[in-house]
């Protein structure tokens, strides 16, 4: 039988950047594998670089899935990288502890208060900031933010946690970053105002209060790699490599990309050295990230299941796919914001192309359609307002919207292929609620459109909400190509 992996075992020049020292200084929620791929790659080089006492102490939200196995194997995991030229494995050794935060919320609220650590990151993706999809403030009637409002109650939310450690981190004043990595227009700006909405819910003293706006930065950043799940061929792939047994390993495609505000009030680790770029432009690159790239996706994953096509390269494959994405990045979200100086919109767009034609990576339309009632949100009504103020349809954006609804609220007699029902969406069974009786498309969408789904500007726009009717209707009669080549019809 093969070694497992383990500090003994790690194949000589395998290591990627430095071993972290035992001593940590990032508190990280959400261990899941873009952490693993991204964030802590850069801090096992900006420690490479320029040293630095930044061991992470990870928590995984609710399972243990990657947890157990990262502490058999001394929290130690490599990385797959996917080229379309070939496989690469390294190994990253930053984690100096390791835990699941739904077992020990309280470990997880005391590590954050603990003036060692200076900055807490977090990647609990866009559902973990348990904002109100109408308001973007703090859901107060969510069940679980609720229930973590209550004095004296141990905080399960992710928001939760955060201003739960910040109100016991008080006491002590120490100055410390929280680092929002995930997907989110001014993710920095969103986490403040919904972890401030939850300390004045709470009721805490001004003391608090105070200490978070002096002390306490949300740098805004922009985050990007494309990770898709693990499954046994990549654990197969990575002990040919190796030559031993890394039960959670993470594959992920070469390209990486970060771009952070240098806001750390408790300082940070030289991630600049090992390629992060630190700059005043973020709400433009996260523009350029959140519109071209993960607006994209969600029209690529969509059209892509309801083709039957079960990951992004395949789906990218199929020229309707293509032109609609090409064509909503050209008209739809390019005119909706001002790039960073020097940005390069074609040298952008292909190397996306490069990016969703890598067949290594095999991204699961599924997955990149999932959570769609949250991510849609970056994704759709401010870059759909835009041109509805000015007097135009986003063609592609209404396309989008009726190609996620066909998957995940499917209108009566309408069955979409199979795949559709692996698509995780926490809002199926509200969707399904809002929509039961509804007798036409129209009246289906519509029930969506404005039952708290969207914020209520786009919910007022009612030829958005008719063309994205009509692309419906033409989706469940004629199909998904049918329904693109009107789009391509109305734009020309
Ligand atoms: C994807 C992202 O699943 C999704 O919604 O659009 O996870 C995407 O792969 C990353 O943001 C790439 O950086």
């Amino acid at each position: 039988m093969t070694q497992g992996l383990g500090r003994s075992s790690v194949p000589a020049g395998t290591l990627i950047g430095a071993s972290a020292p035992d001593r940590t200084g990032i508190v990280h929620l959400g261990l899941g594998n873009f952490h693993r791929a991204h964030g802590a790659v850069y801090t096992a080089q900006a420690m490479a670089a320029a040293g630095g006492d930044w061991g992470i102490r990870g928590f995984a939200h609710s399972s243990d899935r990657v947890v157990a196995p990262m502490r058999a194997q001394d929290n130690l995991y490599s990385i797959l990288q996917l080229t379309e030229g070939g496989t690469k494995a390294g190994v990253v050794d930053v984690h100096r502890d390791t835990g699941v935060a739904a077992h020990d919320p309280a470990a997880v609220v005391a590590a954050i208060a603990d003036p060692a650590h200076r900055i807490v990151s977090l990647t609990v993706s866009e559902v973990g900031y348990t904002r109100d999809p109408a308001t973007g403030r703090l859901a107060l009637d969510h069940p679980e933010v609720a229930a973590d409002l209550v004095a004296g109650s141990t905080p399960r939310t992710a928001m939760g946690m955060i201003a739960r450690g910040l109100e016991l981190r008080a006491a002590s004043g120490a100055p410390v970053a929280v680092l929002s990595c995930d997907n989110l227009q001014s993710n920095g700006d969103v986490t403040r105002a919904v972890v401030e909405e939850f300390l004045n819910a709470a009721g805490v003293n001004d003391d608090v209060l105070s200490f978070v706006s002096s002390s306490v930065s949300f740098p805004n950043a922009m985050v990007d790699r494309i990770v898709p799940k693990t499954t046994a061929e990549h654990s197969q792939r990575v002990e040919d490599l190796l030559g031993v047994t890394d039960r959670c390993p993470v594959p992920a495609e070469d390209f990486s990309m970060w771009v952070l505000e240098d806001d750390f009030a408790g300082g940070r680790p030289a991630w600049d050295l090992a390629g992060a770029t630190f700059s005043t432009e973020l709400e433009a690159y996260e523009m350029v990230k959140l519109r071209l790239l993960n607006g994209s996706h969600s029209l690529i994953a969509y059209l892509g299941v309801l083709a039957g096509a079960p990951t992004i390269d395949t789906a990218w494959g199929l020229d309707f796919v293509r032109e609609a994405v090409l064509g909503g990045i050209a008209e739809d979200y390019l005119p909706t914001f001002t790039p960073p100086t020097g940005f390069d919109a074609d040298g952008y767009v292909s190397e996306l192309d490069a990016r969703w034609r890598n067949p290594l990576i095999g991204h699961a339309t599924t997955q990149v359609g999932s959570d769609g009632s949250v991510k849609l949100l970056q994704r759709i009504p401010d870059a759909a307002l835009f041109h509805l103020r000015r007097g135009r349809i986003p063609h592609r954006l209404a396309l989008c919207t009726a190609a996620w609804i066909a998957c995940v609220a499917p209108p009566a007699g309408f069955d979409p292929d199979p795949l559709a029902e692996r698509i995780a969406e926490p809002a199926r069974e509200r969707l399904a609620e809002t929509v039961d009786g509804a007798v036409t498309v129209s009246d289906h969408v519509r029930r969506i459109m404005t039952g708290g789904f969207f914020p209520a500007a786009l919910a007022d726009q009612d030829v958005f909400t008719a063309r994205v009717a009509e692309l419906l209707t033409l989706i469940t009669r004629d199909g998904v190509r049918t329904a693109a080549a009107d789009v391509a019809a109305a734009s020309r």
